[in-house]
């Protein structure tokens, strides 16, 4: 759960804006504006393009970490701390980055570089 916590924290984030959907439709319509090239998967650059956008989104003050209180949002203290992988109370953009490789790699389950 906790390492999958940026990916559904992005999900959630691009999510924001369709509030009263349901939960299902959400994934779809998630899905569907992450896959640039509508082939139904998730290609590991189509997700890189999301992940970058979701860290601008986060990035209030545009200073390239995420602080406390720009991830408090989306992440609980737990998570911040363990995607702030040197304690420093920021999220820098190579941990971030980390993170998203992570959930990536833990999403892609048949380890085929798509998530489908
Ligand atoms: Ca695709
Ligand atoms: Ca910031
Ligand atoms: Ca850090």
């Amino acid at each position: 759960m906790v390492k999958t916590a940026i990916l559904t924290t992005a999900f959630i984030l691009l999510a924001s804006a369709t509030l009263a959907e349901t939960v299902a439709e959400l994934h779809e319509k998630e899905l569907n504006a992450i896959d640039s090239n509508n082939d139904g998967f998730l290609s590991k650059d189509e997700f890189n393009t999301f992940s970058d956008y979701a860290f601008q989104a986060m990035d209030e003050d545009k200073n390239g970490t995420l602080g406390l209180e720009e991830a408090k949002p989306f992440l609980d203290i737990k998570q911040f701390q363990n995607v702030d992988r040197n304690n420093d109370r920021f999220i820098s953009r190579s941990e971030y980055d980390q993170q998203m490789g992570d959930d990536f790699l833990a999403a892609d389950q048949d380890g085929n570089g798509q998530l489908d």
